[in-house]
Formats: C-alpha cells, structure tokens, sequence
C-alpha cells in the first residue's frame, strides 16, 4: 500500500480544526486531528510545506518509523506546533492500519480493558450560588464526574466561566484580555466546594482547574484548603514546565494533582511521572505527538502508578476525543476522560461511532478510530482568525491564562 495524497483540510463549524486526511492506492483512507487552538495555520503550513511532500509513496503501514521520521528527521525537535503536525499524520496511519485489519484501533493497541470510559465535563458559572447549579444541571445529564469552575466577585469573568468563549473572527480578532487576582480567588474557592459537597454530597467526582496560575506554596495551600471536600483532582496548579515546583506542592497536601494538557513530549513530563509527583497525565493524542506518542506516555506512566487523563475540550476535535478513547478502552492506568461536548455543526462535520451514556464514553467498534470528516460540510465553514484570551493581574502584568 502506498499513500498517494494527503489533504490539510481547515474547517471552522463553531472553532477552528485542522485535520490530516491520508489517502493510499488502495482506496482505503485515514483522518487524524492536528489542532492546536490559536495556532492553527501554522501547524496547517508545517504539514502542508515540510511534511506532505516527504511522505507521497510511503508505505502507510509503517506507523512508527514515519513517526521517527517525522520527529527525528525535523532535527527541531518537540514543541506543540511539529508534535500536532505529527499527531495528525499519526492518527490518520493508525486509522488506516485499524480498517485495513478491520477492527477498531483499540483492539490493536491490546485489546479492551474495561466495558467503557468514566468521563468528565465542564461547569461553571459566574458566582458559586450559579455554579452550584450548574453543576446541578450536570449531574441530571448523567456525569458523575464535574468540573466546577466559577466567577471571583470583584473580577470580570475570568478562565472557564465567560460564556462570551465564542470563536468567531469579531469575538476573537485580537487575544481577548481577562483579569486575575491569586488573592481574591484563594479567598473564594474553597467556599464554592463546601457549598457543592453540602448540595450534592460525596458521591459526585468534582474537579477543579487552576490553569498554570498558582506559585508552588499558593498551590499547596490551596490543596490542603480542599482536602475536607475531597476532590478527584485540581489541575494546573502552577505552570506546568516548573516540574520540580510540584514537589513543594505534593509534600504540603493530600489533594491529587493532575497536569500535562499543554505538554507535548515525555519529557515534559518524566519528572514529574518518575517521581510521582502527580496522579493524572493530561496528555492527549493531538498535543502529545498523536497515538504512537500518547501510547508510550501511558505506558511510562502506568509503572509509576500514574493514572491517564486525557485533555479533551472543545478545541480538541471529534477525531482527537475518538482515538483518545480507543486508548482509553485499552491502557490498564486508565484514569478518566475530559468531555466538554460539542456543537452540533461539529458532530456533523465530523461523524464518529463515539457515544456517550450514562457518564461513560465509548469509541464503538466500528473499522479504525471511527470518526471521519465530511468534506463537502467541512467547506462551508471557513477558517476565521482566532485567539485564546490572555490574563493580566490588576496591576496589568502579564499573567498565566
Ligand atoms: C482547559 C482547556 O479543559 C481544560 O482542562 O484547560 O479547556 C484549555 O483552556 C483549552 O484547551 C485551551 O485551548
Ligand atoms: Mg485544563
């Protein structure tokens, strides 16, 4: 088999995606997501101009030595532009190795390991009183796991809590700027947890996202201040690349930890799986380098009883969440998946045998990962600039969004 073409195709049903979609001289074809929010033509010309050219003619069975080829041969190594460029054509390789075997991608990694995936999903809201209830809402729709993120009082809308997160050209022209303070959000957070255990008990998994904004000792105080309410996890504590900063916030709380969504290697991450330093590895396929990149990440982690956690917002495409969940179903430390949800422009757009119910993912069992791109829809959304926000403290310095 030979691959014969590769299309860079960037669709914007709501946000802006990139997706890899290789095609081989025996009709079969593969899609893998490349998106990297608020960076997406640059992924989208580093395939289009350094990597389609190289791969015409390969053979497409050979997943791991174009892996190599890609991340090795670029001589610039890492970084989340080349590894979301990488994990596009990875995905599409793994998808066409799956249906040329005519089974779903997670029989190849080893198999099912469980019966289906525990998920998690998005809540917030612009004080605790309508958090609580957002959660509320939630929790009726079947979660059993809920992320609670809220408003601070005295702040504009800040991280995870600004319904204006839309991603159209005139919403997001320029980076939209939001407004931090570390002191008013220490002083009000634990509150928005004991008022959610009051509500709805002990039972429900709640987590909470911090989002790289917290020095070490802030993070660990914040982590004991949560231990009565007994989190799943509290995410991004301080800035990810500060691996060691998390041993000062391990030593100090109880509170499991969780990082990894913005890393894009394993390096970024061995310290802190080595010395367990963490309990969930956010890492996803896209970010991370794609399936053959994810897989070694899981596995390294598994030996140091590192649980998986793969990030999986909206600005992840339906392609990422679906092979994210193949190596979900199979890797023995797995933890839980993030599930934001999608539009229902983005369902169409990328039809998937992924399902949800009753809390639980599952990718289906249909030939490859199961998600594929509908061009002729995919044309009708054109790309629109767009920018993550960016966050200053109340004096204006510039700060971690
Ligand atoms: C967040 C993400 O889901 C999460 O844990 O940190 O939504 C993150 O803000 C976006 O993926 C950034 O593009
Ligand atoms: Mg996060």
């Amino acid at each position: 088999m030979k691959i014969t073409d590769i299309k860079i195709i960037v669709t914007a049903p709501g946000r802006n995606f990139v997706t890899v979609k290789i095609i081989t001289d025996e009709g079969l074809y593969g899609v893998g997501d490349a998106t990297l929010n608020g960076r997406e033509l640059a992924v989208a010309a580093y395939l289009t101009e350094h990597v389609v050219p190289c791969l015409i003619g390969h053979d497409p069975a050979r997943i791991e030595d174009i892996w190599q080829y890609l991340y090795k041969g670029a001589y610039w190594r890492r970084g989340p532009v080349t590894m979301c460029a990488i994990a596009g054509i990875d995905m599409a390789l793994w998808d066409i190795k799956a249906k040329a075997a005519n089974m779903p991608l997670y029989q190849l990694l080893g198999g099912a390991s469980r019966e289906r995936v525990l998920c998690y999903t998005h809540a917030s809201g612009a004080d605790i009183a309508e958090t609580v209830e957002a959660v509320g809402r939630r929790q009726e729709e079947g979660y059993l796991a809920i992320r609670a993120q809220t408003g601070i009082p005295g702040l504009p809308p800040i991280y995870g809590t600004d319904k204006s997160n839309t991603n159209s050209a005139a919403a997001d022209a320029l980076p939209r700027e939001e407004v931090w303070s570390t002191a008013k959000y220490m002083n009000y957070v634990p509150a928005l947890f004991e008022e959610l255990r009051k509500a709805y008990g002990t039972e429900l998994h709640l987590l909470h996202d911090t989002h790289h904004r917290l020095t070490p000792i802030e993070a660990a105080r914040l982590g004991k201040d949560l231990e009565p309410y007994r989190l799943f996890w509290l995410e991004d504590t301080v800035a990810a690349e500060h691996q060691e900063g998390f041993r000062l916030v391990r030593q100090h709380t109880t509170t499991p930890l969780a990082v990894g969504e913005v890393f894009n290697s394993i390096w970024d991450c061995r310290l802190l799986i080595e010395e367990q330093l963490i309990d969930y590895i956010r890492t996803t396929a896209v970010h991370a380098g794609g399936v053959t990149a994810l897989r070694r990440i899981m596995d390294f982690a598994s030996v140091y009883n590192v649980r998986t956690a793969c990030h999986g917002a909206m600005d992840m495409s339906p392609i990422c969440l679906g092979a994210n969940l193949h190596l979900d179903l199979w890797a023995p430390n797995f933890g839980i998946q993030e599930y934001s949800g999608y539009t229902e422009p983005m369902h169409e757009v990328f039809p998937h045998a992924w399902r949800f119910a009753d809390g639980h993912l599952h990718p289906g069992d249909t030939p490859g990962h199961g998600v594929d791109i509908d061009e002729t829809l995919a044309a009708k959304y054109p790309y629109e600039r767009a920018y993550l926000p960016v966050a200053r403290l109340e004096d204006g310095t510039l700060w971690h969004w």
